[in-house]
């Protein structure tokens, strides 16, 4: 008995927390015990983990930052993933590896090739089944990450959303890429209507290629 991994990836703004959510409850609907994680997170190293990757006051330097991320993955992989699927678990996890070749390797300029074989370290073989690529112009997902931060009254400094536009366009143009390079694992939604309308196109992504839910 073995589950599913789908990961969920795309710029901040994009929908992911919000499309991973209401996906895992659409399966949970459709009779399947589905575990919802986050990365970085979702472990105590993992959770420690974030709250330091986020410091904009802490400096790290770039390869320090993919090493932090990794170390992160490889706590979620053995602790809560593997264990998971090895039940017949569905997970669905709202980034995985994909965004630290996107952040780290089109973001930060680190090698694509060298963090490719990170992720191998951190994960092994387990590798999503499915990962959906959510697109969304850098502008409005930045905009709509900023009113979210704004309306929790988060005043402490975010090491990414920080960044600003043209970083945020390299990275979108690193997830176009790299779904361009695995296009039987990755599909690209592009988002345009409102959440409901792109959690119904995700659904029919997962039926599409992983077969009926129910
Ligand atoms: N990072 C990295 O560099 N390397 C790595 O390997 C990993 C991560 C794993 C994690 O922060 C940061 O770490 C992240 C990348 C970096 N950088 N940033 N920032 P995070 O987990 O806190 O942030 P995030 O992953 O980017 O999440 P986010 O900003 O919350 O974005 P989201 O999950 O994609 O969006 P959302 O929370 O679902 O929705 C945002 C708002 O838009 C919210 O008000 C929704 O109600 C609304 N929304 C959602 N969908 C729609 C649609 N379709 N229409 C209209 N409005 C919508």
């Amino acid at each position: 008995m073995t589950g599913k991994l789908i990961s969920i990836e795309g710029i901040e703004g994009a929908g992911k927390s919000t499309v991973a959510g209401q996906l895992a409850d659409r399966l949970r609907e459709a009779g399947h015990s589905v575990l919802e994680l986050r990365e970085p997170g979702s472990t105590p190293v993992g959770e420690s983990l974030r709250t330091l990757l986020k410091d904009g006051t802490i400096h790290l330097a770039p390869l320090t930052e993919a090493f932090l991320f990794e170390a992160a993955r490889h706590e979620l992989v053995v602790r809560r993933i593997r264990p998971a699927l090895a039940e017949g678990q569905w997970v669905v996890v709202d980034r995985f590896y994909d965004s630290t070749t996107a952040y780290q390797g089109w973001g930060r300029g680190l090698d694509v090739e060298m963090l490719c074989r990170m992720h191998m370290d951190a994960c092994g073989e387990t590798t999503p089944d499915l990962t959906i690529l959510l697109d969304i112009d850098p502008a409005v997902g930045l905009d709509r990450a900023r009113s979210v931060t704004r309306g929790q009254g988060v005043t402490a400094r975010d090491r990414f959303e920080e960044e600003g536009i043209s970083f945020l366009k390299r990275i979108r143009e690193g997830f176009l890429a790299i779904a361009r390079a695995e296009p039987n694992r990755i599909v690209v939604i592009s988002v345009t209507g409102d959440a409901d309308e792109v959690v119904q196109c995700c659904l029919r992504v997962v039926e599409e290629k992983l077969g009926r839910i129910d």
